[in-house]
């Protein structure tokens, strides 16, 4: 047992200008199976998370809303405290970068940074991206100059400031991830040093001016303090570093565990290491970096509209099948892909089928075939030991995938077991032994069997699914003791004469047509209609003949863009209706083009569009642009055909073509 032994995780701390989507579920529920899974192991768990509520964008969101910084965050850390209670995420420490305690951390750390010689006054001039409160040089914008994140326009900005040293530890940064294995998935470090350290680290500015919503720095009071010094700094304030607020530095730093997405890894590999070199403290062990979930391709996120409504989704198929859906999904370190008709599939197959019947069916039989309780006289025969072995082995499996942070297959692993129980139930065939009243002890021992088997998997499975877990154990008449960490490893806990308890059906089979109808009616991609009208728009204008300037030709935006879906318009058999990643997000394209193309077909293509043409509506379908193609006649017939101008897919969405 691991009595005494501490375990620290924590979740990035989340903007308040979002609306919790099931891509911010993905970390905060990763988290907390991990840290259910330890406390079940019997560490001594904080798992921390919160809310990151200064910067500019912040106080920019609640001008607009017309209400204080304060009243906006607020209202907003209040619905993702209800998010986490409602998906049953049991943190133990919420912090708010509001929080005073918090804010007098961060004057600390700055104060410190500064008489250690690692903050120095200067002059900023660089490039500035307001939503994602980051500061970018030249050779890191992307292709159009703008931001690498987000794709959005950036802007110049020059004011006086103070700059982190970070240069001054690119030698060690470079050995941390290199040498160690700190930043998980390992492939992501080299990632780490090959686009950040080799080029050379530039020093960061860690302060600004221009606006006042955040920490001020205690030495010069114009100054605030740069969000992301400020955010990361959460990891340890939580705990009451240089505050008095909590005594629990000595217990829990260094984390075990910062788990974040990939785009916010380089604070946590680069900016966060090195603050902690500056201030002396250990580093934290693990960074576990894990991919988006995407919506038809494109990173889940309020501002591309395609955000998918944790609470719909609860209150339909219930919590644990969420929160089953979306670990089992995402491969280790990569993205994955949300749609509906994976997710409920998915419910269908492993937790409906597979484990849910291995349950039913096996407390039916024994309801069935024994009244309810199993009889003490047993007797073992073939197939037993094949199940009992891979049913001790796999605690010890689960436990290092659980560790390692891959999730996804911690619980394949479980549900490998679980269709070995019910090929077990096939090879046994206890609907006949039960006919021959010479068999009823082999027919007592291969429902202990399955009994037991289950025991093992809905312990195993409980920091996973905590709300329907433990019905499953009450199913069994499996006691709390037997539920145990280290008796997972062990066959033969239950009691011989156990007693089952027949109870709801944990995972209801889906209704998968009707279930998809339903969503795609209430959860859907962007569908932010343009103010603009212009009425219709006619394909053959750009057929005008007539010279003009290369000013005039530069005033048409072309761009290249991936079509991530695509339908035919409802009333017309002419339009096709394009989704397209346009680098920023998605943009809908209505074009005549179905007569030439199936919707299918188009899916995946890279074309070219024109950005920059006023929305009109067509069909009563906003089209944000115009895809191009070229017209041609057709050898065979003679008659017209039309041929989508595609580009090299290694284009990234967005490129302006010239
Ligand atoms: O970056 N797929 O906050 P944030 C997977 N405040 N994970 C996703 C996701 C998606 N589609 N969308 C969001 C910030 N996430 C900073 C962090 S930490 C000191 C400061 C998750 O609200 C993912 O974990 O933008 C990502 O790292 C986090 O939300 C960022 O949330």
């Amino acid at each position: 047992m691991n009595k005494n032994k501490n375990f620290y995780i924590t979740t990035p701390i989340y903007y308040p200008s979002a609306a919790p989507h099931i891509g911010h579920l993905y970390t905060t529920v990763a988290c907390d199976a991990i840290a259910r899974f330890k406390r079940k192991q019997g560490y001594n768990v904080m798992f921390l998370t919160g809310t990151d509520e200064h910067g500019q964008k912040i106080e920019q969101k609640a001008k607009e809303a017309g209400v204080t910084p304060k009243q906006y965050v607020d209202e907003i850390a209040e619905k993702f405290q209800k998010l986490w209670k409602y998906v049953n995420v049991d943190y133990d420490r919420f912090i708010r970068t509001t929080d005073e305690y918090h804010e007098k951390s961060v004057q600390n750390i700055y104060r410190t940074l500064l008489e250690k010689g690692y903050l120095y006054k200067s002059e900023y001039k660089g490039k500035y991206c307001t939503p994602c409160e980051s500061f970018w040089t030249e050779s890191q914008l992307d292709e159009n100059g703008r931001c690498p994140e987000c794709h959005r326009e950036v802007k110049e900005s020059t004011e006086e400031a103070y700059f982190f040293k970070l240069s001054a530890f690119s030698e060690k940064l470079e050995k941390l991830l290199t040498e160690t294995d700190y930043v998980q998935p390992e492939w992501r470090a080299k990632e780490l040093v090959n686009n950040f350290i080799k080029p050379g680290l530039e020093d960061v500015c860690v302060s600004r001016t221009s606006f006042t919503w955040g920490v001020k720095l205690p030495f010069d009071e114009k100054h605030i303090a740069y969000v992301w010094i400020d955010a990361l700094s959460n990891y340890i304030t939580a705990l009451g570093y240089e505050n008095g607020k909590f005594d629990d530095m000595k217990d829990f730093w260094p984390a075990d565990v910062h788990m974040v997405a990939k785009d916010i890894m380089r604070f946590h590999a680069l900016i966060w290491p090195a603050m902690l070199m500056a201030l002396d403290l250990p580093l934290p062990k693990k960074l576990s970096v894990h991919g988006y979930i995407n919506f038809n391709g494109v990173k889940m996120s309020k501002s591309i509209g395609n955000v998918v409504d944790p609470f719909v989704l609860g209150e339909r198929y219930g919590v644990d099948a969420i929160r089953y859906h979306i670990l089992r999904e995402m491969p280790f370190g990569s993205d994955s892909d949300y749609s509906n008709e994976i997710m409920i599939n998915r419910i269908n197959s492993d937790l409906a089928n597979d484990f849910g019947n291995l349950v039913s069916r096996t407390v039916a039989m024994v309801d069935r075939y024994f009244g309810g309780t199993l009889p003490e006289t047993r007797e073992n025969g073939d197939f037993d030991g094949d199940l009992k072995e891979m049913a001790v082995k796999l605690a010890p499996a689960v436990e290092k995938l659980v560790d390692e942070t891959k999730l996804s297959l911690a619980l394949t692993e479980i549900m490998t077991m679980v269709s070995r129980a019910n090929k077990y139930i096939d090879e046994t065939t206890p609907w006949i032994l039960a006919k021959d009243p010479d068999k009823i002890p082999r027919l007592a021992c291969v429902l202990y069997n399955l009994l037991e088997t289950i025991r093992i998997c809905a312990s195993l499975l409980d920091p996973f699914m905590p709300q329907l877990m433990p019905k499953a154990l009450e199913q069994i008449g499996a006691s709390a003791a037997d539920t145990e960490f280290e008796k997972l490893s062990v066959f033969g806990v239950l009691p011989a004469n156990v007693t089952v308890k027949k109870g709801d059906i944990l995972f209801p089979r889906i209704d998968v047509e009707k279930e998809i109808e339903y969503l795609n009616s209430v959860i859907a991609p962007n569908k932010s209609e343009s103010k603009t009208d212009n009425g219709s728009v006619n394909d053959d204008d750009l057929d005008g003949a007539g010279v003009i300037t290369i000013d005039k030709f530069a005033e048409v935006k072309l761009r290249t863009g991936k079509v991530i879906a695509c339908e035919k318009v409802a009333k017309s058999n002419k339009l096709l209706k394009l989704q397209i990643n346009d680098g920023r997000g998605i943009r809908q394209i209505v074009s005549g083009i179905a007569k030439w193309y199936k919707p299918e077909d188009l899916v995946g293509k890279k074309i070219v569009f024109v950005a920059n043409l006023a929305p009109a509506k067509l069909c009563g379908e906003v089209s944000q642009g115009m895809v191009l193609s070229c017209d041609i006649k057709s050898n065979a017939d003679g008659k017209q055909q039309v041929i989508l101008l595609e580009v090299n897919p290694d284009v990234p969405d967005g490129t302006a073509v010239r």
